[in-house]
């Protein structure tokens, strides 16, 4: 009898952000709860997941963000992966509209175990990473040794660097 093929495990850095309210699942902190529950229910596996992180909007949207970050295990390859991401932002009603504009739920994928992704629709390392505590946070609540291949830098390393140009902007 032969064995059931083996398939390669992926695991990705995600972020999660909502600031809309969404009419069955309420205000955004439950949006990204009910999100990690999607994520389940499209079979990855959720191996962390950060606490809620409450934060004031970057851009345009004058609404307060819910973020946070999970670490996941999935076959799928990133352009894969992103497509089923794209799906779960629908079904939470998310259209396309202002870049950076208010949104019932954005995914994003940052690091992968893979390391580098380039095409035109997907970029891993995610580019803007790095310079949003928003997201720095929750990873380093869950993944603080994962390194950035495009830096070199750990996770934990990237935060720090990133609190001390805040602080230097101050
Ligand atoms: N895309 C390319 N690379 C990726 C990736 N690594 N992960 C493409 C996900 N998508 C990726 O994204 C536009 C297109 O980027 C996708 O169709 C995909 O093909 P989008 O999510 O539809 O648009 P967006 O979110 O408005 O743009 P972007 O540049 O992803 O913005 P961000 O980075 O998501 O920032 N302030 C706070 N406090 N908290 C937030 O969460 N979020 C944003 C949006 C602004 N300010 C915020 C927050
Ligand atoms: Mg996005």
């Amino acid at each position: 009898m032969s064995s059931p093929p083996i398939l390669p495990e992926h695991r990705y850095l995600l972020a999660l952000g909502s600031n809309r309210p969404h009419g069955r699942y309420g205000r955004p902190a439950s949006v990204i709860a009910a999100a990690m529950e999607r994520l389940r229910a499209c079979g990855l596996t959720i191996e962390a997941t950060s606490p809620l992180l409450a934060s004031p909007p970057i851009g345009p949207s004058k609404r307060r963000y819910a973020n946070a970050a999970v670490l996941i295990q999935t076959a799928l390859e990133p352009s894969a992966l992103l497509a089923v991401l794209k799906d779960i932002e629908r079904g939470f009603g998310r259209r396309g509209g202002q870049r950076w504009g208010a949104r019932v739920l954005d995914l994003d994928i940052i690091l992968w175990s893979g390391g580098l992704w380039h095409s035109p629709a997907l970029a891993i390392p995610h580019p803007q990473w790095r310079m949003r505590r928003f997201v720095t946070e929750p990873l380093i609540a869950i993944a603080p040794d994962w390194r950035d291949p495009v830096t070199g830098l750990r996770v934990r390393h990237s935060a720090a660097r990133l609190g001390k140009s805040i602080a230097k902007q101050r």
